[in-house]
């Protein structure tokens, strides 16, 4: 790769590789198209690749492992320049908002999320699915190999390389049926039947594929979901928590638990990819009878790809220093976790703590520079992060209304969110703030103007934490405190126009992933749902950049919505996904 870069000249003092824990791109080829690096921003794409542990592949051969396309091209565009008629399934298709979402979420995301998606490409997801991580070469044929030797892994495993005549002409046969049970959403004939219930739970279930973050159509609250980050992998991680290693014995056994450790750290990293991909080789490993203590050994194991083959071997060399590592790793992913758990933190003020060096809370308020949000945060890192009882919700819920009815009798509250789904504790307090006939102006200045002063002098609200803008805002973020309580609650007021109760009610009740799921099928349907209505005739563009809003469909009524999405009526209860 630096021979590339070299060859460019000047570009060569622009790579700054960065080090080694962060390198997530490690081992992996990128193939960028257009294959060049002329275009200004593909070049800054293609240097950020490098230095994220990229190697930059400009001949595409078997060792590239992932294609990045520009956004404006599309997949039969490539396949002329390439003169293929399909991709390998080895390789992995996606544009140009991959790598950066990868560096921006310091790790490999899925890349069969919708936006990371190729004009005119079918994911061949199932494959994806089975495939150990994107590595060269071998990687397609051992990954489709495995699928006949599905039930008699260890003997296919033991007898070496030579692949089984009748294997190969099972291939297709083989292949189809792994396809066929692994993913019902692209089999035909489920699809025929599905009926509006299954178009729901495909949604759903796309929705939680996709990466929590990616692809989402709305257009605020991006403060609000970055936090969302850290509950979703602590979810993940209890979810999945492995039992360690489980004493392996045998020849392999050292390795295993190094490799046991990695895929702990995938699992935890959400990196479902990898994770599997570890995991695949683990089981072969354990069932191999003898050492393996080279790449090439590794790779002759059914299950064991080149890139995990050349760990092993790493591994065997130097028992010690891989297990550091993944230490290293861990200890980095701790620290992030924690930081992206103060409210008002992002991935960005995490890492850049992070890597200032700072590893506790007392490390940011004694040296880290924090606005007054964030040292608010540190200060009730623990209050924040305590669920509510719901009982207490009510508290909260109640001395909000009483106040607000004193100021004015036709106003409605609905507690939103985990409350509304009959959570018996949350982690904030969502109330959505309506009124009859009201503008959302209106509403506004007696929540902004009269209530939330009322409330601070009541001693209820003790902090002022984020609210949009002054003129169009129709949020409010802070705290508040029941009289006898020293607990500080997150507690979030949601202001909302009659016109949009309905469409703000499925929002806010959520969860995230039933909304994500929602959305999704809105746009399979040529609409678009977000917080304030269900739109259709939505213009977009190529790069599917918004070009009108659309013709609204339903705003005001919870139920039409779904109606209109053909959906049937789920209440709030059962929106737990
Ligand atoms: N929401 C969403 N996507 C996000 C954040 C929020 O769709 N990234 C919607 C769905 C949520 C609702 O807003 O249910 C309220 O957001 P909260 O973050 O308060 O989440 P919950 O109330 O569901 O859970 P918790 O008990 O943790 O507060
Ligand atoms: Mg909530
Ligand atoms: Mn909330």
């Amino acid at each position: 790769m630096i021979k590339n870069k070299k060859r460019k000249g000047k570009q060569v003092a622009e790579i700054k590789i960065v080090p080694e824990p962060q390198r997530i791109f490690q081992n992996l080829h990128f193939y960028f198209f257009p294959n060049s690096d002329t275009h200004p921003g593909r070049r800054q794409r293609i240097i950020r690749a490098l230095e994220y542990g990229a190697t930059w592949q400009n001949e595409f051969n078997d060792s590239v492992t992932h294609i990045i396309t520009d956004r404006e091209y599309d997949y039969p565009q490539l396949l002329t320049y390439l003169k293929l008629r399909e991709l390998p399934t080895a390789v992995i298709l996606v544009n140009e908002n991959y790598p950066s979402s990868c560096m921006e979420f310091y790790k490999l995301v899925d890349p069969s999320s919708v936006e990371f998606r190729v004009k005119g490409y079918e994911l061949p997801a199932p494959i994806t699915a089975v495939q150990p991580q994107a590595i060269p070469s071998q990687v397609s044929d051992v990954s489709l190999k495995l699928k006949p030797a599905k039930g008699k892994a260890a003997a296919a495993s033991s007898s070496q390389l030579t692949p089984q005549p009748e294997a190969s002409s099972n291939l297709a046969s083989s292949a189809a049926s792994l396809l066929a049970s692994l993913s019902p959403i692209n089999n035909d004939e489920q699809q025929a039947k599905s009926k509006d219930e299954d178009e729901l739970e495909s949604a759903i279930r796309e929705a939680k594929e996709s990466h929590p973050l990616a692809s989402d159509d709305e257009e605020d609250g991006n403060r609000h979901k970055r936090r969302k980050t850290s509950s979703w992998q602590d979810k993940f991680t209890c979810m999945h928590k492995h039992t360690g290693g489980k004493g392996d014995q045998g020849p392999n056994a050292q390795t295993l638990s190094v490799l046991q450790e990695l895929a702990d750290y995938y699992d935890q990293t959400r990196d479902p990819w990898r994770s599997k991909s570890y995991r695949q080789a683990i089981s072969a490993l354990r069932k191999h009878p003898t050492k393996v203590t080279t790449k090439e050994e590794g790779m002759r194991v059914f299950g064991i790809g080149t890139s995990i083959a050349e760990k092993i071997e790493e591994i065997v060399r130097t028992s010690h220093l891989r297990k550091l590592d993944s230490t290293k790793m861990d200890e980095r992913q701790q620290i992030l976790n924690k930081f992206l758990k103060i409210y008002g933190v992002g991935i960005h003020a995490a890492e850049r703590w992070a890597s200032a060096g700072h590893k506790t809370l007392d490390d940011l308020l004694q040296k880290a520079e924090l606005t007054d949000n964030q040292r608010i945060g540190v200060a009730h890192y623990d209050d924040f992060n305590t669920r509510i009882p719901r009982a207490e919700v009510e508290q909260h819920a109640t001395t909000v209304t009483k106040a607000l009815k004193s100021l004015d009798k036709i106003y409605t509250i609905y507690t939103m969110g985990s409350y509304r789904r009959g959570a018996q504790n949350s982690g904030d307090i969502d109330l959505l703030i309506t009124k009859p006939g009201a503008s959302i102006d209106e509403i506004r200045t007696t929540v902004m103007d009269r209530l939330v002063p009322l409330l601070t002098t009541q001693n209820f609200l003790v902090a002022a934490l984020a609210q949009t803008s002054q003129a169009d805002g129709t949020k409010w973020h802070g705290a508040s405190c029941l009289p006898h309580s020293k607990i500080w609650r997150r507690i979030d007021f949601l202001l909302v126009p009659e016109a949009e109760l309905g469409a703000a009610l499925l929002y806010f009740t959520g969860n995230d992933i039933f909304n994500r799921s929602m959305r999704l099928l809105a746009s399979k349907k040529g609409m678009r749902l977000n917080q304030r209505g269900l739109y259709k005739d939505v213009l977009r563009d190529y790069g599917r950049e918004k070009l009108s809003e659309g013709t609204l469909v339903e705003g005001r009524d919870e139920r039409k919505i779904f109606e209109a999405l053909g959906v049937p009526w789920r209440p709030p209860e059962h929106r737990i996904c």
